[in-house]
């Protein structure tokens, strides 16, 4: 049986424009919602990624990090990420975020854009490791910041500002039709961090 959220959560939820995709802006409240973001920027193994990109190696415009259940790893962009144990906070959200999706995560990427600049390109989280029809949810805390989803097979693209303490979640055939990016912007803006929650299909 294919996932759906429960009806609740989507009854909560701004439809997005996009079918299996939606977005709950409250996910978290103010004040947790600021501690998450303190402890994270203060406590976080914060990576800065080479990527291969057209055959040449260059600097990703953010800074990563990745958790999970002991043991899992998550290959991408052709290389393995094998998870920090989560712990703490990241675990506890891992938790919060599966309850309220009815759906058990094991494993996170956490991305810190730092500044207007720091941006994700279009793609889509279509990797082996998440099976057919992947669940990804992403808590987002900091400055606000415009994600885009664009159709595969052509058309407009459709925007959707992640707020502090916002969830956004896809599933179904999201990643399979769709791309989607979070996109620079010449705004001043600060910090912001995104957790993007997912399951690795052979876990
Ligand atoms: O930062 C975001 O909200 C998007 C992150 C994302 O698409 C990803 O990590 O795959
Ligand atoms: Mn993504």
């Amino acid at each position: 049986m294919s996932y759906a959220p429960p009806p609740r959560l989507l009854a909560a939820a701004h439809a997005v424009g996009i079918p299996q995709v939606c977005y709950l802006p409250g996910f978290l409240d103010r004040q947790p919602a600021d501690a998450l973001l303190a402890r994270a920027l203060a406590d976080v193994d914060w990576r800065c990624e080479r990527l291969t990109m057209f055959g040449r190696e260059v600097t990703a415009p953010r800074l990563v990090a990745w958790y999970g259940e002991a043991g899992t790893a998550y290959r991408y962009s052709g290389v393995v990420r094998r998870a920090t144990p989560w712990y703490g906070e990241i675990r506890a959200l891992a938790l919060a975020v599966g309850a309220a999706l009815r759906w058990r995560f094991d494993y996170v990427l956490v991305n810190r854009y730092r500044d207007g600049d720091d941006m994700l390109g279009w793609h889509a989280d279509d990797e082996r490791d998440l099976g057919d029809e992947p669940v990804i949810a992403a808590v987002s805390v900091g400055a606000e910041r415009v994600f885009r989803l664009r159709p595969r097979r052509g058309g407009a693209s459709t925007a959707q500002t992640l707020g502090h303490g916002s969830l956004l979640v896809m599933w179904g055939r999201s990643q399979r039709d769709y791309k989607h990016c979070l996109v620079r912007t010449r705004a001043p803006v600060g910090e912001r961090i995104s957790f993007t929650f997912r399951r690795l299909a052979n876990s």
